[in-house]
Parts: structure tokens; C-alpha cells; sequence
């Protein structure tokens, strides 16, 4: 990197961790958590080695922990053999969980079901065979397109068990989406459901999953099974589509768990490169496992007590480590939600909480955000209104979470006495990575804080060295872990060229920027090609937004660059108020003052040079700001890309007019 990040982010608060937690805490204080590190750099191999004889069932045993002999290719318990589903279901049949539930489902119009770990291992099975005896078998690949529902995890897990590779695409992706998915995967199966119902509203599957095999490509798939949801209507086409309670009917609840290659591939989900068509992340069966097990034991520090509570869908890779997977292998109860945050009104989340005694929560920054809006102009649906003394942790994923939001979360959902846990981590890295642990690391507010054991990151620059504290550059691993990205499914060369690029001797590349403190914590800086370079100081585009909704009046903002012919590039901001959209004058004061505000807050460098209103600003469907349109709209150019991956296309054009 020619320039330094200029990281001028001061926030000085720290929050010690609370005793109740540090007691009994999995990792339990500092010293606990460096030892653990300590053991890690010392030998690598018998700290992994150690960790995945105690909490994996083998079904034949490894003899190699690691092969680094194709690295990047990296292969972990190689020799190994195991199934993921029986660690996640059939090791808890004869202990005391197997009657613990382990799902508690609640339906977008509030009707809840439950089910234990005996009957979700019946179902699972039932299921499985289910699809046996439509004759798919192992190695075979499967696109799930569900709404979030007991059946998606049952579907996930009956592939899982049989060795059949599932590729879930988010239920409000495009059928074209889809069509791409299944061609690139080669599926001979497609998991669906009739309608999902978000939000009082039915959105047909079904007929997606129709539209997109007709468009070509997925010749190869020979069943579609229908998940009978809402009974909506539904083409149908007779010898490919089946129901999926006929395909369970009259099956029997046991289904042996197929022995698998360690590196056998669980799953490809697709996710977004910084250019080009979705990169389908690989994934492998036993370091997967392990590390979605591992972090939950040590991140949120699961209790046999807790009430675990993800609140992304199966669709993205939080709700595949942290939903499908982790807190299963785990033993824990959790709830599974289908609808959205609003619905049917902005205090869902926290009656939830409130009814289902949830003890950890853990969602993202942008659903803060958002409510923490909804709760200004909504007071009696704030959550201080409900009784959310059940929770002990509440963590925050996906995106920076800027200190603002995450004061106003640990003050009104923590309510002081919880700890916010601001996970990093990506598609590719499985698990957390860099992250604070409950019952030993002090909180500082807008930081991830630091890597979990075993975990060697480092922010490095373009030639791989070191940076010092203080300094930013590109967030790497050093070292390989088990829950890491094996490749790009059909695109090996792209996975090492995107990853492991020559210069950063062999580490990975996160395509994060960021930066460490004196106290080493790890300050996420937004993607790389977010940062912004003003008269040849670069400024990460997150303190700027920090710095804007530190603001009273801005409810949420995104940064982002426009080339300037005197000072190379400028700074646009776009800026959602928490009052109504203004314009003229009104809009002109208002700028004014933020420009000023930011200036006092950073520096006059950091002052945007153009600044738009909006009501929102444009969004994947995850919730993910969708900079690399903001800068074309920044630009003053029309958007030409491809805008059917977002949640409110409309946004754009209001964005557009140049105030
Ligand atoms: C889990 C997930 C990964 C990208 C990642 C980074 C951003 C995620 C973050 C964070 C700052 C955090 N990101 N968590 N940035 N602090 N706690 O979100 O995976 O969808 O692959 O996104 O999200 O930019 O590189 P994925």
C-alpha cells in the first residue's frame, strides 16, 4: 500500500468484562485466552489435533492433521472420516439432550412450533431417505431455495447426512440468481417451498424455481421437492416435482449417516467478489464442523441453559454456522424466525426476546441501525418497553458496527449488563475470526478486539510485511485454520488468485483494511477498495460514516469516493436522516452543518465534499450497503449494473438527484 490508512477513529471508552460471565466462562479471563494462544503458536498441529478429538465423533479416525503439501489446497484430518449431521443430531440421542427441544420456530404471523432433538433427528432422517429413495446420492449437489422454517434445516441436515453437496441461495434472490447457482454447481436437485411469507405477504418459490430451470442450463436436475408452506398455488410437473411430506411419508426414522472424507465438500454458497460473477465458497465437511462447534463454545460461551438466538437466514453463511450447524453440534435450544423485523411492528425482535427468554442474541448492525430509527418515532415499540432480562450476550455481524450503534445496543438491548460481541468474519473463514470473548476480553465500542485461538491475523502490507499499531493495511491470516475456504467451486486459479496472491507469502487475504491499536485490537476499515484517498491521505470510509452518525439527527450514512481533479478523489456521502427527507434550503443547512460536524469530529480532511438525503440508502437483501453503486451514483453516472440483488431498487433514483 503506497499510503497508510489514516485511521483518526478515537474512542477511548473500554468495558471490562462482567464477572458473572467471566466465571464459568469457556475461556474464562486473559490469561485463559492466551494460554489457548500460546498453545496454538507453539505446535499448531497438536492444538487442532487436541480440539477435534474432543469434540468431533469420527467415524474412522485421522492420522494427519493438516497437509500443506498443495497449500493453498489446504487439507485438514485428511485420512479422517466422520458425518456431520451425526454430530449434530444422533450424538445427542442417548444423553439427556435428545429431549431438550432444539428448535422453537416462530411463524411470520406469530404461531410457534417447536421440536426436540429425537424428533428433528426422525425428521432428518425420515427425509433422507426420502431422497434415497428418489435415488440422489452422495457427492451429488442440491440448491436449497427456502424460506427459513424447521424444514430448511432439516433439508440442509438430510443433505449433510447423506453427503449430498447443498448450495442454499437466499430466498429473495432473482430466478436468474438461481438458474446461474444451479448451472454452476451441476445440481441434480432443487429443495423448495410453494411461497415463503415475510412481512404479511406470500412470495412464491415455486414458481421461481419454475422460471429458472426453464431458462436452461439445469438440465441435470431430476427432482424438485416442494416444501408445502402456505398451500398456494403451484405449477406442477408430473415425475420431477414432488411434495416433500410425500417424499418423508412411510420412511423410517433411522437413516445410517453415509462415512465422509473429511474434506469431503458440506456445502458451496455463493458470495460476492469485488468484481465478476458470485464465487461459490467451498467448504469441508470435518474443519467446517469444528470450527462452527468451537466458536460458538467460545464466542458466545453456549450454556446447556441458553436460548440461542441468530437472526440471519439460512440463505447467507451466518445462518449456515450459526443456525444449521454450530448450535446444533452444540446441544442448544434456538430460535428459528421467519419474518422480518417490522412485522408487524418494529418491537418484534425485542417480544421475541421478551417470549422466547432468549439468552443470546446476535444480529446485525444494519437491523440496529434501522431500529434504533423505528424506536425514535415509535417509542412504545423501544426496547425498553419489554423485559429483556433473559439476555446475557447479544452480538452484531456483517458489517462494521460504528460506535454509535453499537453504545445505543449494549445501553438499550444490553441494558448495561451484557456484553456487545462485533464478530469478524466472512463467508470464506466459516466462523469468527476476530472477535471478543464474553467472560475475558475488554470491550472497546466499534472494535472486533482480537483473534480468537489459533488464529494468527495480522494487518500486513502490499509486500506482506507488518505494518506497525496505528498504521492500516490489509486484515491476513498468517497461518491456515480448519474452518477456512477449501476453493472456488469450478475455479481454482480465481480462489488462489483472490486469496493467497503471491506477494502476501502465502497468507490469506482477507480484502478487508484494517488497522490495530497500542492495546493490539483489530479496527475493521471497511472492504479495501473502500478506502478512500483525499490529497494522498487515505481515510477508511467507515470513521467517516462513524463520524456522520454520530450526528443527533442522521440515522444511518455510506461513504464513498468520486475521482477529483484537485485533491484525486472526493468524498459523497449519503445520509438518511432521522427526520424526514429534506430539500431546498432545508437540505442545504442541514449539509452544512454535517460537513462542519465532521470536520470537529476528524478533520477537515475527512469533510465530505457532496452530501445526498435519501430515505434509505440501497441494500442487498442481507443487508449489506451496496457501496459500488453509491459510487456510481456519486459520479453523476447512470447505474447500468445489474440492480436485482437489491432489497429497494427504487432508492437509487432518489439517491441520483444531485442536491
Ligand atoms: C459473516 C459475513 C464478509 C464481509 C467482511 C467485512 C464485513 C463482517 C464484520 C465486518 C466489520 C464485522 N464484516 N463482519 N466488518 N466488522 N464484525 O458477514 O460474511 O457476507 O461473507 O461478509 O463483511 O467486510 O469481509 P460475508
Amino acid at each position: 500500500m503506497s499510503t497508510e490508512i489514516e485511521s483518526v477513529l478515537i474512542e477511548n471508552r473500554v468495558f471490562q468484562p462482567f464477572q458473572n460471565l467471566v466465571e464459568g466462562a469457556a475461556i474464562s479471563g486473559m490469561q485463559a485466552y492466551e494460554a489457548l494462544c500460546d498453545e496454538a503458536r507453539k505446535s499448531p498441529d497438536a492444538f487442532w489435533d487436541r480440539l477435534a478429538r474432543e469434540n468431533l465423533v469420527w467415524q474412522k479416525p485421522y492420522t494427519k492433521v493438516l497437509d500443506e503439501s498443495e497449500a493453498p489446497f489446504y487439507r485438514w484430518f485428511g485420512d479422517g472420516q466422520l458425518n456431520v449431521s451425526a454430530n449434530c443430531l444422533d450424538k445427542h440421542l442417548n444423553t439427556p439432550t435428545a429431549n431438550k427441544t432444539a428448535l422453537i420456530f416462530e411463524s411470520d404471523d406469530g404461531k410457534v412450533m417447536t421440536v426436540t432433538y429425537k424428533a428433528l433427528h426422525a425428521r432428518v432422517c425420515e427425509f433422507a431417505n426420502g431422497l434415497k429413495a428418489l435415488g440422489h446420492k452422495t457427492g451429488e449437489r442440491a440448491i436449497i431455495y427456502m424460506p427459513m422454517s424447521i424444514e430448511a434445516v432439516v433439508a440442509m441436515q438430510a443433505c449433510a447426512r447423506l453427503g449430498i453437496i447443498h448450495s442454499v441461495v437466499f430466498g429473495g434472490f432473482s430466478s436468474k440468481s438461481l438458474q446461474e447457482r444451479a448451472v454452476d454447481v451441476g445440481a441434480t436437485l432443487v429443495i423448495t417451498a410453494d411461497e415463503q411469507v415475510r412481512g404479511g405477504k406470500a412470495i412464491p418459490l415455486k414458481a421461481a424455481v419454475d422460471e429458472a430451470l426453464a431458462m436452461g442450463g439445469c438440465e441435470a436436475v431430476r427432482h424438485v421437492v416442494v416444501y408445502k408452506r402456505t398451500g398456494g398455488a403451484v405449477q406442477w410437473q408430473e415425475g420431477r416435482d414432488v411434495w416433500m411430506h410425500d417424499a418423508s411419508a412411510n420412511q423410517p426414522a433411522e437413516c445410517e449417516p453415509v462415512a465422509l472424507d473429511a474434506e469431503h465438500p458440506l456445502f458451496i454458497l455463493y458470495t460476492s467478489g469485488s468484481t465478476g460473477k458470485p464465487k461459490g465458497v467451498q467448504h469441508a465437511a470435518a474443519g467446517f464442523l469444528l470450527w462452527a462447534l468451537l466458536t460458538v463454545k467460545w464466542t458466545f460461551d453456549s450454556k446447556d441453559s441458553d436460548v440461542f438466538w441468530c437472526t440471519a437466514d439460512v440463505g447467507w453463511v451466518t445462518g449456515h454456522t450459526y443456525i444449521t450447524y454450530g448450535p446444533l453440534a452444540a446441544g442448544l435450544t434456538q430460535v428459528v424466525f421467519e419474518g422480518i423485523p417490522t412485522y408487524p411492528n418494529v418491537g418484534r425482535f425485542w417480544e421475541m426476546i421478551q417470549r422466547h427468554k432468549v439468552t443470546v442474541f446476535y444480529t446485525a448492525p444494519t437491523a440496529i441501525r434501522s431500529l434504533t430509527k423505528a424506536a425514535e418515532s415509535a417509542p412504545e415499540y423501544h426496547p425498553r418497553e419489554y423485559d429483556l432480562g433473559s439476555l446475557r450476550i447479544i452480538g452484531s455481524v456483517g458489517e462494521p458496527i460504528n460506535p454509535e450503534a453499537w453504545m445505543w445496543y449494549y445501553t438499550n438491548v444490553g441494558r448495561e449488563r451484557c456484553p456487545v460481541l462485533d464478530t469478524w468474519w466472512q463467508t470464506e473463514t466459516g466462523g469468527h475470526m476476530i472477535t471478543p470473548l464474553p467472560g475475558a476480553t475488554p470491550l472497546k465500542p466499534g472494535s472486533c478486539t482480537l483473534p480468537l485461538p489459533g488464529i494468527e491475523a495480522a494487518v500486513v502490507d502490499e509486500s506482506g510485511a507488518e505494518v506497525g499499531r496505528g498504521k492500516g493495511g490489509f486484515l491476513a491470516i498468517k497461518r491456515p485454520w480448519p474452518g477456512m475456504i477449501r476453493t472456488i467451486w469450478n475455479d481454482p486459479e480465481r480462489f488462489k488468485k483472490s486469496y493467497f496472491p503471491p506477494e502476501l507469502k502465502g497468507y490469506y487475504l482477507a480484502g478487508d483494511g484494517a488497522q490495530r491499536d497500542t492495546d493490539g485490537y483489530f479496527w475493521i476499515m471497511g472492504r479495501i477498495d473502500d478506502v478512500i484517498n483525499v490529497s494522498g491521505h487515505r481515510l477508511g470510509t467507515m470513521e467517516v460514516e462513524s463520524a456522520l452518525v454520530a450526528h443527533e439527527t442522521v440515522a444511518e450514512a455510506a461513504v464513498v469516493s468520486r475521482p477529483d481533479a484537485t485533491t484525486g478523489e472526493a468524498i459523497v456521502a449519503f445520509v438518511v436522516l432521522k427526520q424526514t427527507l429534506p430539500a431546498g434550503e432545508d437540505a442545504d443547512r442541514i449539509a452544512k452543518m454535517l460537513r462542519d460536524w465532521v470536520a470537529k469530529e476528524i478533520g477537515p480532511i475527512a469533510k465530505p465534499k457532496d452530501i445526498r438525503f435519501g430515505e434509505n440508502l440501497p441494500k442487498t437483501r442481507s443487508g449489506k450497503i451496496m457501496r459500488r453503486l453509491l459510487r456510481v451514483v456519486a459520479k453523476g453516472e447512470t447505474v447500468t449494473q445489474d440492480v436485482s440483488t437489491l432489497e429497494n431498487p427504487a432508492i437509487l433514483d432518489q439517491l441520483s438527484q444531485a442536491h
